[in-house]
């Protein structure tokens, strides 16, 4: 093994969602491996917010609106990153959504939505994708799971459901499409810092002391945390990693909880 193979020069990533959040970190550190960055988001201003931020950070990211769960959009939305840049080496599967509301109380609507963001969506971009990767002989996608891929809490059923068909749909791909040397792996970050769990956050919810105990760390995930484990992910270094869920989470998932005192 060489260092180079940790290396993203001369290829091309598309984030999706990745105006702010996991995915701008993820995106950004794509970027420092040497990676062309293409990401996406649903509005147009969050597009424009989103190019703002990686202008500030040194980042020439090419941004483009587009609604994930769109297979039309979405189609699109891949011709253009491939005339734009070239190609598509790595995609990472990031826009998510969440609604916390007890199973009982949740439309069927409300129930798709989530499934149709986090599970239907990272579908729809890896078809449009793949077949490009084929071609060129290579690809690197990555799906952003959960611990609850692996967990249930209350309130999050449709969230738990469609992360955790996630992880299938990354062992799956693996499975169907390993043989064209495309690996197909997941990360599943913990307990992070950003707008989707801010409302966890909020001083004085017991929630924040909760996954503080939880978390052997004791703290809360930051962004960066997950850098390194996508460059790794994303490199050569990583090409006999296949179907993989890599669970970045301070150890939650190994931690039965503190004895008590
Ligand atoms: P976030 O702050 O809510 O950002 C999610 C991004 O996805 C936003 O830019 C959002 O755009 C975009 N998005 C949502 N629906 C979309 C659609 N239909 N088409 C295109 N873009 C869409 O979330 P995050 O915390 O960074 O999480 C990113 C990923 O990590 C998600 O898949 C999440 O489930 C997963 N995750 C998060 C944590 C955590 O603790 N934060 C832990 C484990 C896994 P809008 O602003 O327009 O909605
Ligand atoms: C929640 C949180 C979690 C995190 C993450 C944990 O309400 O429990 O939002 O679901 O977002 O998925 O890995």
């Amino acid at each position: 093994m060489e260092m180079k193979d940790f290396s993203l020069e001369g290829k091309v990533a598309w984030i999706t969602g990745a105006s702010y959040g996991i995915g701008f970190a993820i995106a950004t550190a794509m970027h420092k491996a040497g990676a062309k960055i293409a990401f996406n988001d649903i509005k147009e201003e969050l597009v424009e917010k989103g190019l703002a931020a990686y202008k500030a950070e040194g980042i020439d990211a090419k941004g483009y609106v587009c609604d994930v769960t769109n297979e039309e959009q979405v189609q699109e939305t891949t011709q253009k990153i491939i005339n734009d840049l070239g190609k598509i080496d790595i995609l990472v599967n990031n826009a998510g959504i969440i609604k916390r509301i007890p199973m009982v109380e949740m439309t069927a609507k409300e129930f798709r939505q989530v499934v149709d963001v986090d599970l239907n969506a990272p579908f729809i971009v890896s078809k449009a994708v793949i077949p490009g990767m084929i071609k060129q002989g290579h690809g690197k996608i990555i799906n952003i799971c959960s611990m609850m891929s692996e967990l249930g809490r209350e309130t999050v059923s449709a969230y738990a459901a469609a992360k955790g068909g996630l992880k299938m749909l990354t062992r799956n791909i693996a499975s169907e499409y390993g043989e064209y040397n495309i690996q197909c792996n997941g990360i599943g970050p913990g307990y992070i810092e950003t707008p989707q769990t801010a409302p966890l956050r909020v001083p004085g919810n017991p929630f924040n002391e909760f996954i503080l105990a939880k978390t052997p760390a004791h703290r809360w995930g930051k962004t960066e945390d997950l850098m390194g484990p996508a460059v790794f992910l994303a490199s050569d270094a990583s090409n006999f990693v296949n179907g993989h869920v890599l669970y970045v989470d301070g150890g939650i998932l190994a931690y039965i909880g503190k004895q008590p005192q």
